[in-house]
């Protein structure tokens, strides 16, 4: 790192805005897993779009690599910087401000480091809904989601966050702004620039703000766990619910028991709330403004218990009763982490074949580590699973010495299927190389095309995404 660089960015940002103690870099050079680890020279953290641009170019003009963060809840490695120490972590953190709520055109506009969840409150505030929603959400940022193209619990009904951007404002790798955020719903102007960015994982440029659409209020919830009979259960039953819920369908998630397991065990006051074990569950909502929501549940229910398609179900009676349903699906994650060492795919399949997949990639596996756990479960109307992989703790050093055969047979059955590797979390480093080998000559050119026309001293976020 060219020796002047960090007093240029000190001078012209603020001392406080760099960052160099080892201490103090701890928390930005490893990520929520602990999976990844790497090192940088230093984070630095400017508190607008001007000084994000200014960031940029001095790194640009020292030939120096930057890795943008934002919550650092990603699951593959993006925001990690590498372990040469060479790049600077560039923290979106202090972007903080909700620029504008506009009622009439419908959309908020906010900067990169606002936190997900602050949002949705700020369109509740304001009578709406921002419909992205992930176990992450207090954590996450929306330059994160944008730069992810993140998708969550939601998604059936919203579609994933490309869906829910209008405009972008970005920091181009020369430190240029493009000012994208426009709030128009209908936009033929040549080429949709800002589509570019959204799943970019920070690839080609720094996503600064957005402005986002939001939806009508939602405030009746009608929310059920069901027990179902197969996985092909929880696909047939699909066509059912959309038939009663209509536009209310929000959520239908699938949990296998081993992921359930894993919340009784570690997360503090999980209960089962059918006594006994089932192999597979469904947490199901319907979402809208009346007693509807109730009544279309209960018809869906009452169809699919008559169609054999579920076998049991608990019915939210109260918010809290639904906050408590959502823990069993939101906990994962987070029990998964405590449990120990776990290999994820984040994996999807065209719906009508997730029953065969997983019939059949569950014994080839299990023949090839008789031990271990499939931790599945996932966003079923999406046909995105989680088909996570654990072990009992004293076989944690087998899992990793088999974990490349594993995640190849993951992987194989998922392509053979048509299905994508990558559904909602990004390709960071985890899935970078697998990706390109499922790609075709054609498309890897293009994304090579891409990245070198934006990004051409592959400064930005290098060897994430694209190898
Ligand atoms: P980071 O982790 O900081 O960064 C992620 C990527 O985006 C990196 O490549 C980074 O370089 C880039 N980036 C970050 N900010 C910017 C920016 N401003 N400009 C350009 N690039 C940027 N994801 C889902 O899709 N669905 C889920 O249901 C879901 N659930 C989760 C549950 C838990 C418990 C956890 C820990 C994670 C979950 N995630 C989920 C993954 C994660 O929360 C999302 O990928 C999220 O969008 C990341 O946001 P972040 O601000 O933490 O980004
Ligand atoms: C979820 O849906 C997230 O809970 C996280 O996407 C999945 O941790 C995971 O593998
Ligand atoms: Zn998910």
């Amino acid at each position: 790192m060219p020796a002047n660089l960090l007093d240029r960015l000190r001078s012209t940002l603020g001392d406080g805005a760099v960052l160099t103690e080892p201490a103090d870099l701890a928390a930005y050079v490893a990520d929520w897993t602990g999976r990844f680890v790497g090192s940088a020279r230093a984070v630095v953290r400017p508190a607008d779009t001007a000084g994000v641009a200014t960031a940029v170019r001095l790194c640009t003009e020292a030939g120096v690599a930057v890795v943008p963060q934002g919550g650092n809840t990603g699951l593959a490695g993006g925001a990690t910087p590498d372990d040469t120490g060479a790049s600077v972590v560039l923290s979106l953190e202090r972007l903080r401000r909700v620029r504008e709520l506009d009622p009439v055109a419908d959309t908020i506009t906010v900067e990169a480091g606002v936190v997900l969840q602050a949002v949705q409150e700020a369109a509740t505030s304001a009578g709406r809904l921002f419909p992205l929603s992930l176990g992450s959400e207090g954590s996450c940022t929306i330059g994160g989601n944008v730069a992810t193209n993140a998708g969550g619990t939601a998604v059936l009904r919203y579609g994933m966050m490309r869906d829910l951007v209008l405009g972008l404002e970005v920091v181009l790798p020369d430190g240029r702004v493009w000012d994208g955020l426009r709030p128009l719903r209908k936009d033929n102007t040549g080429y949709d620039l800002k589509q570019l960015f959204i799943g970019a994982e920070g690839t080609l440029g720094v996503v600064t703000a957005a402005t986002l659409r939001l939806f009508p209020a939602t405030p009746r919830r009608a929310t059920a766990l069901v027990t179902l009979p197969s996985v092909d259960a929880a696909v047939s039953v699909l066509p059912l619910l959309r038939e009663h819920g209509g536009g209310l369908l929000t959520a239908w998630e699938l949990i296998n028991r081993q992921a359930l397991d894993l919340v009784l065990t570690h997360l503090p006051g999980a209960r089962d709330p059918f006594g006994v074990a089932h192999q597979w569950y469904g947490l199901l909502e319907f979402a809208g403004t009346s007693d509807e929501v109730d009544i279309e549940l209960e018809a869906a229910l009452t169809a699919a218990f008559e169609q054999e398609l579920i076998a049991d179900a608990v019915v939210a009676g109260s918010p809290a009763q639904r906050a408590s349903l959502w823990a069993l699906r939101e906990g994962i994650s987070e029990s998964q982490k405590v449990a120990g060492a776990s290999i994820k795919h984040d994996v999807t399949l065209p719906i009508a074949e997730l029953s065969d997949f997983v019939a059949e990639v569950g014994p080839r596996l299990v023949a090839l580590m008789p031990d271990l756990r499939l931790v599945t479960y996932g966003h079923v109307g999406d046909g995105n699973l989680h088909y996570n992989l654990a072990a009992p703790a004293d076989q944690e050093a087998t899992l990793r010495a088999a974990a490349g055969d594993l995640t190849r047979a993951v992987y194989s059955a998922v392509a053979t299927r048509g299905g994508s590797i990558s559904a909602e979390h990004g390709l960071g480093t985890l899935k970078r190389d697998a990706a390109a080998s499922y790609r075709s000559d054609v498309e890897n050119d293009l994304m090579r095309a891409v990245k070198n026309a934006l990004d051409p001293h592959g400064l930005m976020n290098p060897g994430k995404l694209v190898p």
